[in-house]
């Protein structure tokens, strides 16, 4: 994935890279120590571990599959509000955004992800997902700690999924807290893959050679997209167009990725760059289903993750 210069002429713009990548990578950290100094506050008041974990017999009185993820009054960044300048008013990160989202953009959501390391898992709960393609743990998290979005992977997605009849007048800022390596869970990108608009979840991916996948919408086109492992120091920061597909596979380190994750979303219809990249989109700019993977409780009724089988 390309990267532009801050603040120079030289090379393509922000918006530039969205049109032909879908995606955005920073050339360089946001402040590293900003990032370090929130993960130490976040550290200290959570334990990414077993006891994050309702027993299987609770889980089972009273499964809850909906509205488990963090909201406005249960959501853990809310309580560090100040420790996210070296996001919000990083000079390159508010230029981006500026670029493509004009300057009166908005952020809509934001908390804390974490991808969680193998060994925190029951193994009531491993033998329940396995194969699963969102692996969101949150209906089986104590509802005390449903203030952070966690993840044992997520197949390869486009953000547009919880939109259903919205536009792409959004893109999402993803940061992370810490070094993530290979086995960090680092998000797994496709780029080019935004071109053919929104489509709906299970994804029709086929992988060809080395990094390469064929990815075709239901409309009968296909494209050549090209898969990216984020791995990145503490800091590492990307954004992304609502229909570029990305996921995770499972952690398998023997600790907790820690990211933030960010909705950012524009004012005006007709505002930034975005403009431009939607008008290069092939395909459909919002969709009335965005998913059929799931059961009329929200329970995840397929087995299949693309994602799992992806090497890089
Ligand atoms: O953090 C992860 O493991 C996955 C995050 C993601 O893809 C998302 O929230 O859309």
């Amino acid at each position: 994935m390309s990267t532009a210069a801050e603040n120079t002429s030289i090379g393509p713009s922000v918006t530039e890279i969205l049109i032909s990548d879908g995606a955005y990578r920073f050339d360089w950290p946001l402040d590293p120590a900003g990032a370090t100094a929130l993960l130490s506050k976040i550290r200290a008041v959570r334990r990414f571990d077993e006891s994050l974990f309702l027993e299987e017999e609770v889980f089972d009185l009273d499964p809850q599959y909906r509205g488990v993820n963090p909201r406005p009054g249960r959501n853990l960044l809310e309580r560090f509000d100040e420790d996210l300048a070296f996001v919000e008013q990083d000079r390159g990160m508010v230029s981006a955004l500026t670029e493509v989202l004009g300057p009166d953009y908005v952020i809509t959501d934001r908390k804390i992800v974490c991808g969680v390391p193998s060994r925190s898992i029951p193994n009531w709960l491993k033998a329940r997902i396995e194969g699963a393609p969102v692996n969101n743990l949150g209906p089986y998290v104590k509802p005390e700690y449903r203030d952070v979005t966690y993840f044992y992977g997520i197949d390869f997605h486009q953000d547009i999924i919880d939109f259903k009849d919205q536009e792409a007048d959004f893109v999402t800022v993803y940061v992370y807290l810490h070094p993530v390596a290979r086995s960090d869970a680092p998000l797994f990108l496709l780029e080019g893959s935004h071109v053919l608009g929104a489509t709906t979840f299970p994804h029709m991916l086929s992988r060809k050679d080395g990094q390469a996948w064929l990815y075709s919408s239901p409309d009968g086109q296909s494209v050549e997209v090209r898969q990216t492992v984020l791995t990145g120091q503490a800091g590492f920061a990307a954004l992304w167009h609502p229909f570029t597909l990305h996921g995770t596979q499972p952690d398998t380190a023997d600790h907790e990725r820690i990211s933030l994750r960010y909705l950012i979303s524009r004012r005006s219809h007709s505002a930034g760059g975005l403009t431009a990249v939607n008008a290069a989109i092939r395909g459909p700019l919002l969709l009335e289903t965005t998913r059929m993977d799931l059961a009329a409780d929200g329970s995840a009724q397929i087995k299949s993750n693309l994602v799992r089988t992806a090497d890089g």
